[in-house]
């Protein structure tokens, strides 16, 4: 029986979180064997925002390379860079003459980016999920794994979906969300009521996947806590939370395991040994990320195969659409 495709990416706007990780990627590292995944470094979504073009060449390599060292591996998995199968765009081009203005000023990312963006209020920031829906589209994708944020999103590429095979006849597959429960949201080390997130401004706010072990300690320690000094699971101590929380999902232990562990400690202790849990949980990933990066040869490889494969699968459907729309086809002599 065929195995079910999977189809999710991440932008090179930064570099990897620990959000990033604990709530994606090493999810997607528990799929790779049963199913069929593309997993895409999504360089065309991340210019939707001001980008220097030099920091993004070295974000979007530096994203694959972050891929395999966090364990996805290229002969399981298909990893692309988004921009080097340019039927993401003319799928894009066929889909944008099929959404509203009206369903696309509904979505709540475009409403805060664009908050954010008032100097570069661009057309792509508005059609940002168009191009989402064609990534997921192209692939006939059973399941997109993504974050609790990306959820409309998907809902926009199920409703285009529908919409085109009702119009031609059926051509894509519907994809469902697959958002796991387990998977929370890794919280802010400065203000833990919003996300862990690699674009914010405070450095602090987040660990990176590469973070060196000093860094790990000191933006640990800096992390917000609160003037209680008991260390226990509540929401009125949303800064303990979210670090019993990182604790809990990289130790294995409950977090009623390390309640208990904690009872009448103070939270420098706890602060301390949670600094050696993600040190020691992330130094393989950063080891091996340093590695690849000297091996630019070997990324190189890895990232024209997967261009190879998706482009297979991607032209396939995009034919189809063509062709359906009224489009004639090429004819090469
Ligand atoms: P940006 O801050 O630039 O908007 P981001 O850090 O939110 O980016 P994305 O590249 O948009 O990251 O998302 C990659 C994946 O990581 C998505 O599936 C998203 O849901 C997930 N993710 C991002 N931040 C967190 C977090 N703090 N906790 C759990 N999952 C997260
Ligand atoms: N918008 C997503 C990234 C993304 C994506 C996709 C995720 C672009 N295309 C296709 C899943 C499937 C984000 O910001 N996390």
């Amino acid at each position: 029986m065929d195995k079910k495709v999977i189809f999710s990416g991440a932008q090179p706007s930064g570099k990897m979180t620990l959000g990033n990780y604990l709530g994606a990627i090493q999810n997607w590292t528990k799929l790779q064997d049963e199913y069929d995944c593309f997993y895409s470094v999504v360089d065309l979504h991340a210019i939707t925002v001001p980008q220097v073009a030099k920091d993004l060449r070295a974000n979007t390599i530096g994203l694959l390379a972050q891929y395999l060292a966090c364990g996805l591996d290229p002969e399981k998995n298909t990893i692309f860079i988004q921009s080097h199968v340019s039927a993401h765009t003319e799928l894009m081009w066929i889909l944008n003459t099929m959404s509203y203005m009206g369903e696309l000023s509904r979505m709540t990312q475009f409403k805060d980016k664009s908050q954010k963006n008032e100097l570069n209020l661009n057309a792509g920031l508005f059609t940002y999920p168009v191009l989402m829906a064609s990534d997921i589209l192209l692939y006939q994708t059973d399941l997109v794994p993504v974050g609790q944020d990306q959820k409309q999103h998907l809902e926009l590429a199920r409703d285009l979906a529908t919409r085109f095979n009702y119009k031609y006849s059926d051509t894509f597959k519907i994809p469902e969300p697959y958002i796991p429960k387990e998977v929370g949201r890794v919280m802010s080390l400065q203000e833990p009521i919003k996300k862990m997130s690699k674009s914010d401004e405070n450095e602090n706010a987040y660990i990176l996947l590469i973070d060196d072990a000093d860094t790990i300690k000191r933006k640990i320690k800096r992390s917000v806590t609160d003037s209680l000094g008991v260390i226990s699971y509540n929401d009125e101590q949303a800064g303990i939370k979210n670090l019993l929380e990182i604790y809990s999902k990289l130790s294995n232990k409950t977090i009623e395991e390390l309640v208990s562990m904690y009872e009448g400690k103070g939270y420098g202790v706890l602060k301390e040994d949670l600094s050696e849990v993600i040190i020691e949980s992330l130094r393989p990933i950063r080891e091996k990320y340093l590695d690849l990066l000297n091996n630019k040869d070997y990324l190189e490889t890895v990232y024209a195969n997967g261009a190879n494969r998706a482009e297979k699968v991607a032209r396939k459907t995009l034919r189809k659409v063509y062709k359906k729309v009224g489009l004639i086809e090429r004819k090469f002599i």
